[in-house]
């Protein structure tokens, strides 16, 4: 490589699980106990610039115009690193990072975090691989990473063994048809367990979590014969008793966690009231306090207006299914 500037800049899109990926079977290469599979939203994304340069003295990190140090900018460069081990260079690199989700917002940000990184840096860098490969880096920043490299549906393979070029992503759908996610956000306080200790607790303390793999293999499989048949009714069952099952993982953990609280309780029970009334609404959750209702698009905003009685306008987000990554 010669001493020449590389830039680019992307914006990637969150996804919201609706088969779960929860826990890791190797944590170093972030290869995961099960497959997973998710819709990418329109409405949430992080951009992101990188510029790697040899004229820098070394890697920084700003994130929503704050300059980033330690663990923060720790965690990016070891990122960076994984791309400058495989193609052999050392740049420096800037990189200048912005979130786009609603202030009150508190959603997990990191999937697209690391895909608009490693679609950045595969830009910058002129690699010239696949949205497969680059889902290989991305699932190594953050697991459920590797699904926004693609629009729409996608699939995160869980792979073989310890083979990290195995557990990659790819689309399966790209959702153009009547479907949509209405985000409720719930109190949206720092949360005290991150996914990636949640995880690791429920699978060691969980006497529940050793039935989680044949229940999502079930799930995927079912979920996938949904998707073909755009049937909204059963993708919103699967993903609804998926999204259930995992947070009865991590109730039955020991000690004991949820991330729910009574605002979430009340979402889900208000979705479920939407359902007796006739609306095919469904509702998923994370690792977080927010609800996330699965419905066709045409039904939408009269259950966005139902919502409104108990949930304030703004926290209350409609988002289409989103696309792959993009250059801005
Ligand atoms: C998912 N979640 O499939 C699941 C459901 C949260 C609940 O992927 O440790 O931030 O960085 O791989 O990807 C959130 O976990 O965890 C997540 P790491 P990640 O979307």
């Amino acid at each position: 490589m010669t001493a020449d500037k590389y830039q680019a800049r992307m914006r990637a899109h969150t996804n919201i699980a609706l088969v779960k990926y929860w826990g890791k079977r190797n944590k170093n290469l972030f290869l995961p106990v099960t497959s997973s599979l998710s819709l990418t939203l329109d409405a949430f994304y992080t951009e992101t610039e990188v510029l790697f340069d040899p004229s820098l003295k070394e890697d920084s990190f700003t994130l929503d115009g704050q300059v980033q140090t330690g663990q923060s900018l720790a965690k990016v460069s070891n990122f960076v690193d994984l791309f400058r081990r495989d193609f052999n260079m050392s740049l420096p690199v800037q990189i200048t990072s912005r979130n786009h989700v609603p202030t009150a917002a508190g959603l997990a940000s990191s999937a697209s975090a690391f895909a608009a990184l490693a679609a950045a840096s595969n830009q910058a860098l002129g690699l010239g691989l696949s949205p497969e490969e680059v889902s290989v880096y991305a699932r190594q920043g953050s697991g459920s990473a590797s699904r926004s490299l693609f629009g729409g549906f996608a699939l995160w393979h869980k792979g073989q063994g310890d083979d990290s070029a195995s557990s990659y992503a790819q689309q399966i759908d790209p959702a153009d048809w009547d479907i949509a996610m209405l985000v409720v956000l719930v109190n949206p306080g720092p949360k005290k367990i991150s996914s990636r200790q949640g995880m690791e607790h429920t699978m060691q303390s969980s006497p529940f979590y050793a039935l989680w793999p044949e229940e999502v293999a079930k799930d995927l499989s079912a979920m996938e014969d949904a998707i073909k048949d755009r049937n909204i009714d059963q993708i919103g069952i699967i993903a609804e008793h998926n999204a259930m099952k995992m947070h009865a993982t991590m109730i039955a953990s020991n000690p004991s966690f949820t991330y729910w609280q009574a605002q979430s309780l009340l979402a889900m029970e208000r979705v479920r009231q939407l359902r007796q009334a006739g609306y095919s609404a469904y509702f998923t959750m994370d690792a977080g306090p927010n609800v996330k209702v699965i419905c066709p698009y045409s039904q939408v905003e009269a259950i966005r207006q139902a919502l409104l009685d108990d949930f304030a306008e703004d926290h209350l987000v409609i988002s289409r299914p989103g696309p792959a990554p993009y250059a801005v």
